[in-house]
């Protein structure tokens, strides 16, 4: 990493430039609020001591220098700060700088059949490396499908803990998924599943869902799997007004059995500050009436059909058959699962299901990443 060989004070910024060239500004106000001392952060938990508001409105550097390739600040308050090169341009508000922070999604279609995201129980469970690297294929895919998972029941709630933590909702820590008379959800019938998001009509919506194969040997009942973040961008460059509507107005979804009640508001597509697609949330059993403007209904419909559409394209639907003691973990918000109907007269199929956070894998991949699981 590069060191710094300038800094100068201009209005109300700070510059720096690295010795290789690459320059960014930093206003003082944020600066200063980011001093890394150990006054203005505890040196034990790196948490904020400083307050914001006690900060004069109109701070700004007396000095800023170049001192051993970083940055030192002497400020108008008195209080003087240092700041490495490698963390100023890990932090810098310059578009290299915030791009090269953002993480790239791999987008995949049918194609990926041949090379899945793929772990394998009995060496995630022992080699922190081999379930750092699954992991991390799983981070950039959006899913990944793990082998050898011994077919016991429950099994997937000690897969999902020793990834994250597992939520419980009113389907309980764990569910089976198998055709039952009088099912409180389509799921738990022989009919096909169009692809989606598990949840939508929850708040917060699972982040997160292991679907492990105990048995299958029902005639049917393949599983689909679309990348929804590869779709939305298809339906972005096409029908660009689709997009952003789609981005923009929430749909309803409800969900109701004897012992549930539960109803979200959310937008098929979700979009960060950058716009950049966070998020998908597609379920159409669980959809409820559009509540919009009557302006909006039928453009409204024209994009979701759109994307549906986009949804159901060959080239973007990986098919794949679950084995017993196969385990799919699956970005709930991006990978979207679906499967064939099945014959429950023919053969069985059972799955087990439960849900986790995303925070908690992120967590335990930066963990590993560390070293320190
Ligand atoms: N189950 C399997 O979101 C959904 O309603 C899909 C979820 C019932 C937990 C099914
Ligand atoms: C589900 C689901 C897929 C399957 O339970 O949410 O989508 O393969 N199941 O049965
Ligand atoms: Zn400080
Ligand atoms: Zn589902």
């Amino acid at each position: 990493m590069s060191k710094l060989c300038d800094a100068a004070i201009g209005p109300g910024r700070v510059s720096v430039t690295w010795a290789d060239g690459r320059r960014a500004d930093f206003p003082f106000i944020w600066l200063r609020d980011n001093c890394l001392c150990a006054e203005c952060r505890h040196p034990a938990n790196g948490q904020r001591l400083l307050d914001t508001l006690d900060l004069p409105d109109d701070i700004a550097p007396c000095r800023a220098a170049v001192e051993a390739g970083d940055l030192a600040v002497g400020w108008s308050d008195g209080h003087g700060s240092a700041y490495g090169a490698e963390w100023l341009w890990d932090h810098a508000p310059t578009p290299e700088a915030r791009a090269a922070r953002r993480a790239t999604p791999r987008f995949w279609g049918a194609g990926i059949a041949n090379d899945l995201p793929r772990g394998d129980w009995e060496e995630i469970s022992r080699s922190p490396a081999a379930e750092r690297r699954y992991l991390a294929r799983y981070r950039e895919f959006g899913f990944g499908l793990i082998d050898k998972v011994p077919t016991r029941d429950g099994m997937v709630v000690e897969v999902g803990n020793r990834f994250g933590h597992v939520r419980v909702t009113n389907y309980g820590a764990f569910f089976d998924v198998r055709s039952v008379p009088d099912p409180n959800n389509l799921a738990y019938t022989a009919v096909a599943l169009g692809v989606h998001t598990d949840n939508p009509y929850r708040d917060p919506e699972p982040g997160v869902q292991l679907l492990h194969c105990l048995e299958s040997d029902a005639p049917g009942g393949e599983s689909i799997l679309v990348d929804g973040f590869r779709a939305a961008e298809d339906l972005r460059r096409s029908e660009p007004e689709g997009f952003a509507r789609l981005a923009r107005r929430r749909q309803s979804f409800r969900f109701r059995d004897r012992e549930a009640e539960l109803s979200a508001r959310t937008p098929v597509i979700e979009i960060d500050d950058d716009g950049a697609v966070m998020a998908i949330h597609f379920n159409n059993r669980s959809a409820a009436p559009l509540d919009a403007p009557l302006e909006e209904i039928e453009p409204w419909y024209r994009a979701y059909r759109q994307f549906a559409r986009l949804l159901r394209r060959p080239e973007n639907e990986l098919r794949l058959r679950l084995a017993p003691g196969q385990l799919l973990m699956m970005q709930n918000d991006r990978a979207l699962h679906g499967r064939e109907a099945f014959d429950p007269n023919l053969g069985r199929r059972h799955l087990q299901g439960c849900y986790l956070d995303k925070d908690g894998i992120a967590s335990r991949l930066a963990l590993l990443s560390r070293g320190a699981a």
